[in-house]
């Protein structure tokens, strides 16, 4: 537990498939922690949410989320989500992909999502549809930018919801922008990323492309390479889905200013999303250090989670 599983190529499924799963990354008891005190944060907010009570799973009594994705309140820098970032684990996966140990993380969210279920789970909902999209720009598609992580925190089977990829479609989008002689110009030329619709998900699926429902065990690291067209599916069983966003990317890909305002950044607990090397402007309420910006419980200024946001002593 805690280091890579070589016998596993799962190097190569990345590079082929465009994602793949390295198993056993965190251990059974921090992945138990962590779904308590994911649980914690959740009905700390004061939205009504009791974990023993299925008749509060609503979304009236639990906090504002975007199909599971908790990143208000700061909580991407709660305690709690510096425990799992830091995980030595994950950050060795992401030294093989990138092959330095000299990486920054990223300030990203945390995902818990009920069962839509009227025997295990919430009723108020209606499953996600799907939501195909990548996480690169468009106009970079030749080469791999950045490798999108999830420390998966619960056992995660067919029907539990969770990451869906559709398998090798990183490699012929080309091919796909040639066939529809470029791509709609749907979103501001620096954004990284892009949104398919499922006749777009059709051609690659004509091109011996595969819709596939990644699965993983609790504690497993799930990868993906963010041109791989992806989204998110809704759990339907009788397990609640847990996990963090999670990637590193090469340190030097910022410049000595840009890890001084990640720093900043990190004061100010904003909350970011997969690109590590990218900071977002600091809000002024996180400036002022209004409350509802500082985490339940804050995180100490380690030497690792310095080491993480990319200080060197
Ligand atoms: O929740 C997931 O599995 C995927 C979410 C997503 O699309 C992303 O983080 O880029
Ligand atoms: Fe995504």
């Amino acid at each position: 537990m805690g280091s890579i599983d070589t016998s596993v190529d799962w190097l190569s499924h990345l590079r082929e498939d465009g994602f793949c799963v390295v198993p056993n990354i965190i251990s059974p008891e921090a992945c138990r922690k962590f779904q308590n005190e994911a649980l914690d944060w959740i009905e700390s907010c004061g939205f009504g949410f009791d974990r023993n009570d299925r008749s509060t799973w609503t979304t009236e009594k639990i906090p504002p989320n975007e199909k599971g994705v908790f990143r208000y309140h700061s909580v991407p820098h709660d305690a709690f989500m510096w425990a799992i970032r830091t995980q030595s684990g994950i950050h060795d996966a992401f030294a093989k992909i990138w092959n330095t140990n000299d990486l920054v993380v990223s300030f990203d969210a945390l995902n818990v999502s009920f069962p839509i279920n009227p025997n295990t789970g919430r009723t108020d909902i209606e499953p996600t549809e799907a939501w195909p999209h990548i996480d690169q720009n468009p106009r970079s598609l030749e080469t791999m930018q950045l490798i999108q992580g999830i420390a998966n925190m619960a056992p995660n089977g067919p029907n539990d919801g969770g990451l869906v990829v559709v398998k090798g479609s990183h490699r012929i989008h080309e091919d796909y922008f040639e066939t529809i002689k470029g791509f709609r110009n749907v979103r501001p030329p620096n954004h990284n990323g892009y949104p398919f619709d499922m006749d777009d998900v059709k051609w690659y699926l004509g091109q011996g492309c595969e819709v596939v429902k990644v699965c993983g065990g609790q504690g497993d690291l799930l990868l993906w390479d963010s041109r791989t067209i992806h989204w998110n599916c809704s759990p339907l069983g009788t397990q609640t889905r847990f996990c963090q966003y999670v990637t590193y990317v090469p340190r030097n890909l910022m410049t000595e200013k840009q890890l001084e305002q990640k720093l900043e950044v990190f004061r100010a607990r904003v909350s970011a999303g997969c690109q590590a090397h990218e900071n977002p402007d600091i809000p002024e309420q996180h400036r002022r250090g209004d409350p509802l910006t500082r985490p339940r419980q804050e995180p100490a200024e380690s030497p690792t989670i310095l080491k993480a946001i990319g200080i060197r002593a």
